[in-house]
């Protein structure tokens, strides 16, 4: 893949908050209305581990080299986080999210209805910056997340992400703890399942089927997000470690290298404040953002919210 290709061929869109001054973030008083951790968390005993690999698909993001860790052991949610869940945060605590005090987020082309006020984004034109849309209303100001409330919550920011830790009594995985949960003790697994590749006839995963951007074949049932319990577990019993919703972790975005590209990308990147994402989403396709692969990642700022970036915690 050339190098303006794997720049541009991806499915995040590149457009960052930084430079425009919202109205001040609102702290949630720590220990406020603090719930108990969710029953269905899925202990996992640590140990050594790795993450990337050697053999990287897009080198660019930093897929490699292959990194050593030590993990103590720690409990992870088998589900991305809820609209239902986030709903319950907000009502509690009053939270407003980066993207209902920017007062816009961005949401992927075909699930904008017409006549609403939209701006492109430079270099992933299929997403569109409206205005009046966030984690309640994601298509925009007009729709609801009635019928939704299963699905992992988008339009959430990394900086959201943490403040619903905090309330929930967790917090996001370090890259190290989401990959090994989601090897689920395969070892070097390329998908939670393990090798078997996801085909436009055998999805096994909430991706994109079909030509990105314009024609999903919905072989996977699945236009947008599905359902957090959808799909088979790994042998961990985690949902949805491969596709649905680009999941936050607490790692900043950084790429391990000495070469003078990646001290380029990692100086942008500490600017932007970057934080790290795995897992790929509804919108990935081989042929296009071949990031559901479990060594995957991409970074986008802190403060900023997609219709396909979520979040689950651990403990
Ligand atoms: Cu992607």
């Amino acid at each position: 893949m050339s190098e303006h290709a794997e720049k541009v061929s991806r499915c995040c869109p590149s457009a960052s908050r930084s430079g425009t001054a919202p109205a001040a973030r609102q702290a949630v008083a720590a220990g406020a209305s603090r719930e108990a951790p969710p029953a269905r968390l899925v202990p996992i005993k640590g140990g050594a581990t790795t993450t990337g690999t050697n053999t990287p698909v897009l080198r660019h993001d930093g897929e490699s080299p292959i990194r050593r860790h030590r993990l103590p052991p720690y409990r992870i949610d088998p589900y991305a986080v809820t609209n239902a869940w986030f709903k319950r945060f907000v009502e509690t605590t009053g939270y407003r999210t980066d993207a209902e005090r920017f007062g816009w987020s961005l949401v992927f082309h075909t699930f904008v209805p017409e006549g609403i006020q939209v701006q492109r984004v430079v270099d992933t034109p299929w997403w569109l910056k409206v205005f009046g849309a966030d984690w309640a209303h994601p298509f925009g100001p007009q729709s609801s997340i009635e019928g939704l409330e299963n699905h992992p919550v988008t339009h959430v920011s990394w900086e959201d992400a943490v403040a619903f830790a905090e309330w929930a009594g967790g917090r996001l995985p370090t890259e190290a703890e989401w990959e090994h949960a989601a090897r689920g003790g395969l070892p070097r697994a390329t998908f939670p399942w393990g090798e078997t590749e996801p085909t436009d006839k055998t999805p096994l995963c909430n991706i994109w089927q079909g030509r990105f951007p314009h024609d999903n074949t919905l072989a996977d049932s699945y236009f947008g997000t599905a359902p957090v319990d959808s799909f088979a577990p790994n042998s961990f019993g985690l949902h949805n470690m491969a596709g649905n919703v680009w999941e936050w972790c607490a790692d900043p975005f950084r790429i391990r290298s000495v070469g003078a590209r990646a001290r380029q990308a990692n100086h942008a990147a500490a600017v932007e404040n970057m934080k790290l994402l795995k897992g790929g989403s509804y919108l990935c396709h081989k042929s296009y953002c071949y990031r559901y692969r479990i060594q995957a990642r991409t970074g986008a700022s802190a403060d900023s919210s997609t219709g396909h970036m979520g979040f689950r915690l651990v403990f």
